[in-house]
């Protein structure tokens, strides 16, 4: 096939008028029909044996006002993660660097905020100079964020912005109450308008329902542009928060949201995200089958267990994957 033909097909595949329906059938397929299609869309557009390495760092760990029903940090839960201050500029640089040393290209820093004060807001954006240094992608998760502030990150440096959806429209109110989905919606135009990379993704295993699942996927994809890196993370459940009893879903449904996100937005990367520790390798293994192609490298989230740095090795080492360099 000309270079110009195998262009034109890629492009048909990046679409921007999905129905949930659509997605819902896709999602829902005989396993080996949906991993096939996946895989297939994967190779078209990336090597399918390398997988892209980001590093988190809780830069402000707990104390949030916010309600999100999953999440450790919020202070209306009673979990056992304290609220601390934020990090000091040294640590953050030390822990950019080991990431670095450990072959993560990317160096995703986390704060527990409804949305950044202008006091703190200064003193990321020195994290985002000093982690863009190190000749590493630099990404920043803080919550909401106005045009102001998008337009200064981007000045400082900064590659990506990590903001999920979360979940569906339909299912939002079930999770989250201090905030509305347009809010999410807004902060993600504004992310896209200031040039800056657009992280979203969402969270399953929440009680959700399948069509939730392929209706969060339809808001993600008809975006005007996809988002370049869509996580798909697995509820960590943690004790404490509203959804710590939450009933263990199928692992083929985290293998089927990946591989229906991977044909859905075909050029973005796609990570696996929270939930590794709970997988066995077979199932990461499949996960990357049905189109994953990033992960979050280093022992710990924001409050909760990765796997070892060495696991994640001699997973890759098994499986004949390399880091993106
Ligand atoms: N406070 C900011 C916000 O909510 O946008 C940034 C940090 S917040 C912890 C980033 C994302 O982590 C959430 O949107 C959610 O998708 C994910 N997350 C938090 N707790 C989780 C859990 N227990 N299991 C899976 N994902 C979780
Ligand atoms: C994302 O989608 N997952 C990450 C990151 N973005 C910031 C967070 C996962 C958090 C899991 C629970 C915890 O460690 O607190
Ligand atoms: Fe706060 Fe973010 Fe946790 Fe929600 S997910 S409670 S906004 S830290």
């Amino acid at each position: 096939m000309s270079h110009c033909v195998q262009a034109l097909e890629k492009n048909k595949e990046v679409r921007h008028n999905w129905q949930t329906q659509e997605a819902l059938s896709l999602m829902t397929k005989p396993l080996n029909d949906l991993l096939f299609q996946a895989q297939s869309v994967h190779r078209k557009h990336f090597d399918a044996n390398t997988v892209q390495l980001s590093t988190l760092l809780n830069i402000k760990q707990g104390g949030c006002p916010e309600d999100c029903a999953y999440c450790p940090q919020s202070v209306r839960y009673k979990t056992e993660v304290d609220a601390e201050a934020m990090l000091s500029l040294d640590k953050v640089k030390d822990a950019a660097e080991k990431a670095r040393q450990e072959g993560a290209t990317r160096f995703c820093m986390g704060a527990a905020w409804r949305s950044p004060k202008e006091k703190d807001f200064k003193v990321v954006l020195e994290m985002v100079r000093e982690v863009k240094s190190l000749g590493m992608e630099t990404c920043v998760t803080m919550g909401m964020l106005n045009n102001d502030q998008t337009s200064r990150l981007k000045q400082a440096g900064l590659d990506y912005y990590n903001h999920n959806l979360d979940c569906s429209e339909s299912f939002y109110e079930t999770i989250i109450s201090t905030r509305d989905y347009s809010d999410r919606l807004e902060t993600l135009a504004s992310v896209r308008k200031a040039g800056i990379n657009v992280c979203s993704g969402g969270i399953i295993g929440m009680g959700e329902g399948e069509s939730d699942r392929a209706e969060m996927l339809c808001t993600l994809a008809n975006l005007e542009k996809h988002p370049e890196s869509v996580p798909i993370n697995l509820l960590v459940k943690v004790k404490g928060t509203p959804l710590a009893d939450m009933e263990d879903i199928d692992p083929f449904d985290m293998v089927r949201m990946i591989a229906t996100a991977r044909i859905m937005m075909p050029a973005a990367y796609v990570r696996l995200s929270a939930g590794r520790s709970g997988m066995n390798d077979e199932h990461q293994a499949l996960c990357f089958m049905a189109g994953a192609n990033s992960i979050f490298y280093g022992e710990e989230l924001l409050t909760t267990d990765n796997p070892a740095l060495e696991k994640d090795r001699l997973l890759f080492n098994r499986l004949g994957i390399n880091a993106l360099q």
